[in-house]
This record gives structure tokens, sequence and C-alpha cells, in this order.
């Protein structure tokens, strides 16, 4: 828990109602609203994922940082500002601090957001695909990584997207005692695609079972993220070998134009779509909305645990 990031959080009121009543809650990120899909399809995807949440029978508490004020729950004319606005900043962790003392407006990332999520005593999330250990630049790794070895929440995802050194990301979560719990499968999803090849270390056939290990895991003593992956849906997935030749070129585009920092992933994910034809965007949307249904449902036997207000 950190009580000093507490103290900065600004609730909606259906959150704050939400929590006095003990309803189920599912925290969502923004950086994909911000920075991963292009407006419009930003703002319908917003709202799709907030739906979805509401269908499983949860109430959706989307984290951004609107005027470096940090806020749990957004109101549709702030949702609308940050798909909208092309200024708005990225915000992982390191940024807080200088958005708060410039006041300034942006989308949380998965670190950002998880971090945000627990001090606010939420502790289902989903988003599309988690950040990782990159192919290229060399050296870049994502601050979800370590953010997820030290922030108790069940982060649903469809593994971590596809653009990044998949083994490699695997290997840093293995390392850092993270559970990779397969969503009805046992292989660690390529977000747009099904397969990897790459093993879980552990397998959930429905939400109760994924609260059964959160629980003992945090039982247990550790301190890490469980993480939740479910494949994307059939009907959106991309084959594997037009994901991996896409996922090649729009690599080589980023060598080559020399994309750093922050700007990488947004870069690599924009290619991809350029290059299927939309088609790895269709799947993007549909996996971001199918893991905030599956989330709902988690975030429900979560509520319901009778044993869960110990850990
Ligand atoms: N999932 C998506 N689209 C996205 C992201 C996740 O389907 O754009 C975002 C998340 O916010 C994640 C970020 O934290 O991409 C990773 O960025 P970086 O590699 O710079 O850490
Ligand atoms: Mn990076």
């Amino acid at each position: 828990m950190n009580p000093n990031l507490k103290g900065f959080i600004r609730y909606s009121p259906e959150i704050t109602r939400a929590q006095s009543l003990g309803t189920p809650v599912v925290a969502l990120e923004s950086t994909v609203i911000t920075h991963g899909l292009p407006y419009p399809e930003n703002i319908q995807l917003a709202q799709d994922m907030e739906n979805e949440v509401r269908q499983g029978g949860a109430i959706p508490a989307t984290i951004a940082i609107v005027e470096g004020i940090i806020q749990v729950g957004l109101k549709i004319d702030q949702l609308e500002f940050l798909a909208s606005d092309r200024g708005v900043r990225k915000a992982s962790p390191r940024d807080f601090s200088r958005m708060a003392v410039n006041k300034e407006s942006g989308g949380t990332t998965v670190a950002g957001t998880i971090v945000i999520a627990q001090a606010a005593g939420i502790r289902v999330f989903a988003t599309g695909g988690i950040g990782g250990v990159h192919r290229i630049p060399r050296g870049d790794v994502s601050a979800d990584l370590p953010q997820l070895a030290n922030t108790p929440v069940i982060v649903v995802c469809a593994g971590a997207k596809a653009i990044l050194d998949l083994p490699a990301t695997v290997e840093y979560l293995e390392t850092h005692g993270v559970p990779v719990i397969g969503y009805q499968t046992n292989e660690f999803p390529a977000f747009y695609s099904i397969r990897s090849r790459l093993p879980t270390s552990a397998r959930a056939e429905n939400p109760q079972e994924v609260v059964d290990i959160s629980r003992t895991h945090w039982q247990l003593g550790m301190k890490s993220a469980v993480l939740v992956t479910a494949p994307p849906p059939l009907e959106v997935a991309l084959p594997g070998d037009e994901m991996r030749e896409a996922v090649k070129q729009a690599l080589k585009d980023a060598k080559d134009e020399r994309i750093r920092g922050q700007q990488v992933t947004p870069f690599l994910l924009k290619r991809v779509s350029e290059i299927t034809g939309n088609a790895s965007m269709v799947a993007n949307l549909g996996l971001l909305r199918n893991n905030a249904g599956i989330a709902a449902q988690i975030a429900r036997s979560f509520q319901q645990d009778p044993q869960i207000r110990a850990v």
C-alpha cells in the first residue's frame, strides 16, 4: 500500500459509491486511449471497455491524470479530452511528479495505472497487452515489468505486445516471481495471435480459480502482481505468420527512423496496423473488450471471496 499516493487521488462519485457499497470495481488504463489507438476508435474503445465491465457486473474505474490530478473514474468529457487532444502525455510512475507540478494531463500506462489502482484499493485491472523487453532499441525495458514485480493486483491481458521480445519478457516475469496464469490455455498468448509456444506458470478455467491462486500467492506473503493471460478472441486473432511478418517490417521501420523512448510502443502499434490493413487494430480492440469482460468476472469472484480481505 502507498499511503502517500493515496492522498493525491481524486475519485469519481460513482467509484466512491461503489467502494462504500462493496461493489466490484475494475481498473482500466488510459495510455491505450491517448497513445495506443487513433481517434475516434480510442474513445469508442474506452466506452466499449467500460460497458463490458458493467455487463460483467462490475464498475469501471478508468484511471488517468487530468491537469496534474490523479483521477480514478473519469467523466465523459475527461475521456473525450484525453482521446482527442494530441498534446497529452504518456504517464508512467516516473512522470507523475512533473505532471503534478506542471498540471499536465495524460494517459496512465500499465505501470502507472496499477500503482494508482493498488493505492486506491482496486485489486483487478484490465489492459490489452503489457509492455516488456523490447527487441529494438536494445536495452529498452518497459516500466510495466518492474512495477508488476512489486504491485499486488490481478492484471488481465492478452500476454505482452507481440512487437516485443516475448521469450525475454516471460523470463523477466519468471525471474521476478510474477505468476503467469493462462486463462483456459497453457500457452502465453502473443497479443494479436493466439499462440507463442511459450509456457505459462499456471492455468485457470474460471474466475474463481484465478482468485484462489491470487489470494494464496498473497497469503504466502508474495508482493507481486498476478498476470492473467487470455488469448485474443478467435474471430479477431491474426494468423501467426501474418503477425510475425508485419512486426518484422515495423521493427525495421522503427530502426531506420531511430524511434526511441516512450515513442517506441505507439510507433510500432501504428505501423503494424498500417501494414496489416487495420487487421491488427481490429484484433487489439477485440482483445481489449474481451479482457475487460474477463476482469469484471474476476472482480466479482474476488469481491465475494470470504478470505480476501486479509491479503
Ligand atoms: N495495451 C494495448 N495498447 C497499448 C498499451 C497496452 O493494447 O497502447 C500501452 C500500455 O499502457 C502499456 C504501454 O503500459 O502500452 C507500454 O509502453 P512502454 O513499452 O513504453 O512501456
Ligand atoms: Mn520503453
